[in-house]
């Protein structure tokens, strides 16, 4: 007679789950000019004219924008250095980063 096979239950796919991404977000102001936001969104997040200037006008009109998504640690760089260059510049830009959903 033969022995039925136990069924083991392979728990390793478990522990493969990708890490979550985090957005960066650009925030809105009133000071920063639309050119200024242009341009870092371009020198930062690799963007062309078209891509930044929709990116900023809606950031502009609606308070907020996501600009893109990243592993934690590269959003988290990203997000500063594109805040740290409009202080530079003398302007309050922000971004800021979070878990996406
Ligand atoms: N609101 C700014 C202006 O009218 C332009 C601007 C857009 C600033 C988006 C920040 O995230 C921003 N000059």
């Amino acid at each position: 007679m033969s022995v039925p096979a136990l069924k083991v239950r392979d728990k390793t796919k478990l522990g493969t789950e990708r890490p979550r991404l985090h957005k960066v977000i650009l925030v809105n102001d009133d000071y920063t000019p639309r050119e200024f936001v242009v341009a870092v969104l371009k020198a930062e997040f690799r963007m062309n004219q078209d891509q930044a200037y929709r990116v900023m006008m809606t950031a502009h009109r609606r308070g907020t924008c996501v600009v893109s998504v990243y592993p934690k640690d590269v959003a988290e760089t990203k997000a500063s250095r594109a805040t740290e260059a409009g202080r530079k510049a003398g302007y309050p830009l922000q971004f800021t980063s979070e878990p996406e959903e």
